[in-house]
């Protein structure tokens, strides 16, 4: 299983002069602009990272990797891969048609010939491929809320690669690897998947395994598309890069890997360990959870710790790569060393000493020390770099509630508070304000109001992105639309939703613009609360109460929630 067969594999570009006819007659076609998930997905297809795969799956070859991990010729094919597109684009295409399939620029990369087309039974592939219909899976979360009705499937003739502007002498493709792998005469690759920062018990544990194989190591960080919440990938890859000149020369090597991630623990080992072998790759690292997506809706894990391990073992012979022990490694203070906990004899009488993910982040969060036996000092440097402490973090408070709820007072007041105390930039994005200047042509539909507040949520994530504070207060009715610009936001600093939770029959009995008479008498349309829905937010990190308290108070609970998230200081 280990001889290391370093022949290039099939990809799905035509040649250089092909490439260029192709991409002046697919300008004519109908095409479609790529969703960053589905450029990862292509630019893998098409450099050989998903071998066997031609193009994005049929019907068919879908309802057998959703059900049994097949394609319909037999080959081991653990994670749909799929062009998701909305029913009205799906409309406009004939089967046997060809596609252009473009960038985020409009620059073509690919066409493909669309053999299929069909509605997904969703909730079964959740169950099937995800173990849950459960969206608090961010893959499941993905397939609910963002990906298209409909699935597009046919064969994929390669014209470009993505272009990558960043790290690009980090990135190889599967041939290019195979060929480095070639040249400097390594015989057998173990891979190393990552999607965090490596620390000391990281690189301990990695050079450990590759001992143990006799083999040489690849960091293999997936820098596409990762869990959201984690940390960006410039960041980690400089950290990367620190700790590649700690292993000995010439043992380790790194390279990028461009992967959307779906975190489906067991299928996602299976998935990460052919991509591996496609890459060139003899020995595969699995751990604890490996790929697992947090907990699930009722506060469990969604796969038992061993599950990612107990199914790769049983597909490593047929895949053609072998698996290796992650070991957990705790730093014995005795010994000033780490070592396997599970091979520790003498635990009762050392000290070991671990710093958990959610510790780390606590330190990070509050400045605090972080020593140098858990990391190297130009890791925990670069981390604070990108991870200034929670106090000097940019963040967003999202206020919702019936229209007459008290939001506007309350944000108007809270923004007052926040700029007396300095330090960071506030913006208010109020309903009213955004609906005259970011919203005018929008209306009350369901799909205006996903607009509007999708819109309020991005420039919120910038601004919390750029360090200020963004205080939002439109009404935001839905809860999968303020789910999914928490999503937005909390990719770079922390999500305050506030639920200002005055009863509708008092916003009606205040009725302070008159527009709920005009709701009864059936005059304004889709009224929020009268004719048209709200979802009580079920979690909200703080819900205030407003009949009998007033609004200087209400706009000091906010602030002293904001305390206690450590996201101000005490004053
Ligand atoms: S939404 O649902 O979040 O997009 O609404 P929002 O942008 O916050 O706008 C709400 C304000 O618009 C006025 N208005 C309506 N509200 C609800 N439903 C209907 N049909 C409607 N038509 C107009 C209303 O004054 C809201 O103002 P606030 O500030 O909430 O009182």
């Amino acid at each position: 299983m280990n001889a290391l067969n370093l022949a290039p594999i099939p990809e799905l570009y035509v040649s250089y002069e092909s490439a260029q006819k192709l991409k002046a007659e697919a300008g004519n076609l109908i095409s479609w602009d790529l969703t960053p998930r589905q450029i990862c997905d292509l630019e893998l297809l098409m450099n050989g990272g998903f071998n066997p795969l031609k193009g994005f799956l049929s019907e068919a070859d879908y309802d057998g990797v959703v059900e049994n991990m097949r394609t319909t010729d037999g080959a081991l094919w653990p994670i749909p891969i799929n062009l998701d597109v909305n029913e009205k684009f799906a409309e406009t295409l004939e089967i046997g048609q060809d596609i252009a399939l473009r960038d985020q620029e409009g620059v073509i990369l690919a066409t493909m010939t669309v053999t299929d087309r069909w509605e997904p039974n969703k909730a079964r592939e959740a169950e099937k491929v995800f173990g849950a219909d459960d969206s608090a899976h961010p893959a499941v979360n993905y397939l609910h809320n963002h990906a298209g009705k409909i699935y597009l499937g046919g064969p994929v003739t390669g014209i470009q690669q993505p272009v990558h502007y960043d790290f690009r002498a980090r990135r190889d493709t599967p041939n290019e690897l195979r060929a480095y792998f070639r040249k400097v005469g390594w015989r057998k690759v173990v891979a190393f998947q990552t999607r965090n920062p490596l620390h000391r018990a990281h690189q301990e544990l990695t050079f450990r395994a590759a001992r143990e194989a006799q083999a040489n190591l690849l960091i293999h960080p997936v820098v596409g598309m990762t869990k959201p919440g984690d940390v960006d990938h410039f960041t980690r890859v400089r950290c990367y890069e620190a700790v590649l000149d700690k292993y000995p020369a010439a043992t380790t090597s790194m390279s990028l890997l461009n992967l959307a991630m779906r975190m489906a623990g067991p299928r996602e080992a299976v998935w990460h360990g052919l991509i591996r072998k496609n890459h060139g790759c003899t020995h595969f690292i699995v751990g604890r959870d490996h790929a697992g997506p947090g907990k699930n809706s009722a506060g469990d894990d969604f796969y038992g710790p061993y599950d990612a391990q107990d199914m790769f073992r049983t597909h490593q012979e047929e895949m053609g790569i072998e698996m290796v022990d992650f070991k957990h490694m705790v730093w014995v203070q005795e010994r000033a060393q780490y070592e396997p906990m599970d091979e520790i004899k003498d635990k009762d009488d050392v000290t070991i000493l671990n710093i958990s993910g959610t510790e780390l982040r606590r330190r990070l969060q509050e400045g605090l020390e972080i020593p140098e036996w858990f990391s190297f000092p130009e890791v925990v440097s670069e981390l604070r770099r990108t991870r200034p402490p929670r106090n000097q973090q940019g963040f967003t408070v999202f206020f919702t509630g019936f229209s007459g709820s008290g939001k506007s007072t309350i944000a108007n007041a809270l923004m007052v508070k926040l700029m007396e105390m300095g330090g960071r930039p506030v913006t208010l994005l109020d309903g009213d304000i955004v609906r005259k200047n970011l919203s005018s042509e929008l209306g009350f539909s369901k799909e205006h109001r996903d607009l509007n507040i999708r819109r309020i949520g991005y420039v919120a994530s910038e601004i919390s992105k750029n360090g200020g504070i963004a205080i939002c207060a439109p009404i935001a009715p839905y809860a999968t639309t303020r789910r999914a610009v928490r999503e937005d936001v909390e990719a770079f600093g922390a999500f305050v939703e506030v639920h200002v939770a005055t009863s509708i029959e008092e916003c009606e009995k205040r009725d302070r613009k008159g527009l709920y008479k005009l709701a009864r008498e059936g005059k304004i349309k889709e009224f929020t609360g009268i004719s048209d829905p709200y979802d009580v937010p079920e979690s909200p990190e703080l819900r205030v109460e407003t009949e009998n308290v007033d609004v200087d108070n209400c706009a000091h609970q906010v602030l002293l929630k904001l305390e206690s998230m450590g996201l101000i200081s005490a004053r």
